[in-house]
């Protein structure tokens, strides 16, 4: 739990929790806690917050070229007590969409693809199976849910969604820059991934405008384990539900321990959040090239 001496907490989510700082600047702050089937538990996994938040950096920096983003320092403004696992950003006007994106076909488009052979409105060749990577990337928006779930819509409602938020009221037009900045990013993050034994199934991206400018800006976190899914390559399989890199293994042991999936979720063993805490180290390793080290000297940190 964070309460920061003097920040206006503005939205305190499953995991993260976002303080005001001045008018036009906020600090993201990734906590350690973990969720599963949408039910945080009681422990943290030691690491997995600065494991978030590195994660983003690199993806941030490594796409600043290719789309504008809201870092503004992972140091400079950023609370001793929370070092390594805070971001101080730039607030923007965020849109009211999750611009997924999906190179594979699994989880919820998996299910509606096998219902209706369509996921947001795209059709999709016949005969897909779970998992398959799919002819190109598709740009699947859904709505933001408070609590519970997200709804996907069509290009089309995301569109409507959008239109007051266009200087122009060009909902459509705004809505085709978020789908090729989205695209574009997971073009390069899968690129990059596989390279390293990694497939990055989808992934989910939040966007703002930039106040003054009305710039298109990526904000929240990137092509984090908690906003993605990453399988490791030699694990996939056609046809399966391959394990995700990181959380795959409290859910599983949470499935094994009886647990209903109601709230309040049950304490996590020992043995389990070493383990977990181990593929979260080795996520970020495997994505970023460094160790989780490299990340928490740089941001002065607490060691791990
Ligand atoms: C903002 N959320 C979403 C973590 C994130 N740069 C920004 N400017 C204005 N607003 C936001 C950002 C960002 N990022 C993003 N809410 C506001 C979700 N949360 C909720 C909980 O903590």
């Amino acid at each position: 739990m964070s309460s920061l001496d003097g920040l206006p907490l503005i939205a305190r989510g499953k995991v993260r929790d976002l303080y005001a700082v001045g008018d036009d600047r906020l600090l993201l702050v990734a906590s350690d806690r973990v969720s599963t089937y949408d039910v945080v538990h009681p422990n943290p996994i030691p690491g997995k917050g600065a494991v978030l938040t590195g994660v983003s950096a690199f993806w941030f920096a490594q796409t600043a070229d290719l789309v504008p983003n809201h870092v503004v320092s992972y140091t400079d403004g950023v609370p001793d007590e929370v070092r390594g696992r805070a971001v101080l950003v730039r607030r923007l006007r965020m849109l009211p969409i999750e611009a997924v994106v999906r190179g594979h076909i699994t989880g919820g488009g998996w299910k509606d693809y096998q219902a209706t052979g369509s996921v947001s409105g795209i059709e999709l060749p016949a005969g897909l199976r779970e998992s398959q990577e799919l002819p190109v990337p598709i740009f699947t928006p859904s709505t933001k849910a408070e609590e519970g779930h997200d709804e996907a819509i069509d290009f089309a409602r995301a569109a409507e969604l959008l239109a007051p938020f266009a200087s122009d009221g060009d909902g459509d037009a705004l809505a085709t820059r978020v789908r090729e900045a989205a695209v574009a990013l997971y073009r390069h993050a899968h690129e990059h991934a596989r390279a390293r034994g990694v497939i990055l199934a989808d992934t989910k991206f939040e966007f703002g405008l930039d106040p003054e400018s009305g710039a298109l800006v990526l904000g929240d976190e990137a092509l984090t384990p908690d906003s993605s899914r990453y399988w490791p390559a030699d694990a996939f399989e056609v046809g399966t539900t391959p394990p995700s890199f990181d959380k795959q293994y409290v859910r599983d042991w949470a499935v094994s321990s009886g647990w209903d999936k109601t709230p309040p979720a049950p304490a996590i063993p020992d043995d389990v959040v070493a383990g977990t805490r181990e593929r979260y180290l080795e996520a970020y390793e495997r994505i970023t090239g460094e160790p989780l080290s490299a990340w928490l000297e740089r941001t002065g940190a607490p060691a791990a």
